[in-house]
């Protein structure tokens, strides 16, 4: 058992192989300010900045804010925001201490207080990971859904909001009113043309409030779109222990995750203010479309696929479906056959050794990515994943088998059962509305049907088309007779 905690006063005692920051934590200032503090971000864009600050270049240090619950603050705080970043492959570990996080924020304990650093002046950077949930869109059209319930509550208390959305909003009216300028806003989210996507929201949002406000950002605020790429599962109870027993400090706060990384920016900030990322390794360029696409498409598309066909055929992990010679064929076939030929590929990238660089990833088992983790929130990630593809394919007149048994299984997951009859806890904005649907469906085709008609999901012009209805219908079919393993089985053939 170790007893030591990690803190700034006790990194003396860790071992020469472990990493650390190589700077004078007491001189770095607050320069961004981060929503959504999971573990995602604290293995990646937490992790860039913590390699570029030095004695010379302080100013960026990170203010985290948990946008939900307390924990994370709970945590980091007692270890003073230091955590450990473990890097796994196979069999080997490296532990690294991160320590570019200097405070951490709760948005519901204090609205206010987080209003206040995103408009503080110093504040030149807000980046996001918050889900494709938390940005209260419809993942169809990609605009802010004025009825969630969540962005009427803001719209009604602008000081105290509730979403990102208003967080943002309320922090750029009193720059405005104060007469400083806007901060460049980073979303490091899956989604499609993620600046874009999230300038629409923000000046949506704005607009209910303010015309003038509205305009105003449109003027004054950047909204890089960037891609970002790097596996971190969620962190369980024995990664806390590994992590322990490689750095000899208790960390309860610990993050794994995979050797790969990947950061694509595009370089439009505010005044150019923006940390030079690049150091540590990021790309930034003038256009992230094709890399975002290839990622979402490639990587997000696969995973989902998996995700639910490995759930229903028994698999606990990626790892585990790659391990299994159908599954993988599945993906290798999805990828050869169906997605690469209709994604386009990003100057100098080749999307053949793309998808063999991603099965090496997915393989890795050291990282224990459980499928379950990746089919939460389903209603969110299908549009960009998986439709997108699907209807550049029927634009062709090309199959889309593959992707259709991927969408089946996504309707059969959200159905509650899995193949042994046992229930599935899933999570998503959506839940109790598939439950609902499958409950007053009659049979299997008023199943498929009732999904296809959920509109936020596959829009009525996708659900509209003979091809996609007729593939997605007999691949719910073989895969409700035959089960996950056996339809992919004929599927690889
Ligand atoms: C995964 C992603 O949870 C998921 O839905 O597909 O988090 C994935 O691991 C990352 O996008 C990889 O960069």
């Amino acid at each position: 058992m170790v007893e030591t905690k990690l803190s700034a006063a006790s990194l003396g005692r860790l071992p020469s192989a472990v990493a650390r920051y190589a700077y004078d934590r007491s001189k770095v200032t607050p320069g961004i300010v981060h929503l959504g503090l999971g573990a995602f971000y604290r293995a990646h864009g937490a992790a860039y900045t913590d390699e570029i600050l030095s004695d010379q270049l302080n100013a960026w240090g990170i203010i985290g804010v948990s946008l939900q619950r307390p924990d994370q603050r709970d945590r980091l705080k007692l270890q003073d925001c230091l955590y450990t970043m473990v890097e796994k492959s196979g069999d080997v570990s490296r532990a690294r201490i991160v320590g570019s996080v200097l405070d951490v924020l709760v948005a519901p304990e204090n609205p206010t207080a987080v209003i206040e650093a995103l408009a503080a002046p110093a504040t030149r950077v807000v980046t996001l990971t918050i889900t494709e949930k938390g940005y209260c869109h419809d993942p169809a059209t990609g605009r802010l859904s004025a009825a969630h319930p969540d962005i009427r509550h803001d719209l009604e208390h602008p000081d105290q909001p509730r979403t990102a959305i208003g967080l943002l909003v309320a922090a750029l009216a009193k720059r405005r009113d104060r007469g400083s300028a806007p901060p460049t806003i980073l979303c490091c989210d899956n989604l499609p043309h993620n600046g874009r996507l999230l300038a629409g929201l923000v000046r949506d949002f704005a607009a209910l409030r303010d015309d003038t406000l509205s305009a105003w950002i449109e003027r004054n605020a950047a909204f890089p779109s960037t891609m970002v790429d790097r596996i971190v599962p969620a962190t369980t109870d024995e990664d806390i222990q590994n992590a322990a027993t490689l750095t000899g400090l208790a960390d309860s706060a610990p993050v794994v995750h995979e050797p790969f990384s990947q950061w694509v920016i595009e370089d439009t900030f505010v005044d150019g203010a923006r940390p030079p990322w690049e150091r540590a390794g990021a790309q930034m360029v003038r256009d992230v479309a094709p890399f975002e696409a290839m990622k979402l498409q490639m990587l997000n598309g696969a995973h989902s696929a998996l995700a639910y066909l490995g759930y229903l055929g028994g698999h606990e992990t990626i790892a585990d479906c790659m391990a299994d010679p159908i599954y993988r064929s599945y993906v290798e076939r999805l990828w050869r056959q169906e997605i690469i030929p209709v994604t386009s590929a990003p100057e100098g990238t080749d999307l053949t050794t793309y998808a063999e660089t991603l099965a090496g990833r997915f393989a890795n088992t050291a990282i224990r990515h459980r499928t379950w983790q990746i089919a939460m929130d389903g209603s969110q990630k299908l549009p960009q994943r998986l439709l997108t593809t699907i209807q550049r394919r029927l634009d062709q007149g090309a199959p889309i088998t593959g992707l259709a048994i991927a969408v089946a299984a996504w309707m059969r997951y959200v159905g509650g059962i899995d193949e042994q009859g046992r229930a599935i806890d899933v999570r998503d904005p959506l839940a109790s509305h598939f439950a609902a649907l499958h409950k007053v469906s009659a049979d299997a085709t008023a199943r498929v049907d009732s999904l296809l008609a959920v509109d936020q999901i596959f829009g009525p012009s996708l659900a509209r088309q003979p091809a996609f209805r007729s593939a997605v219908h007999d691949a719910y079919a073989s895969l409700t007779a035959f089960g996950a393993q056996k339809s992919i089985a004929k599927y690889v053939g």
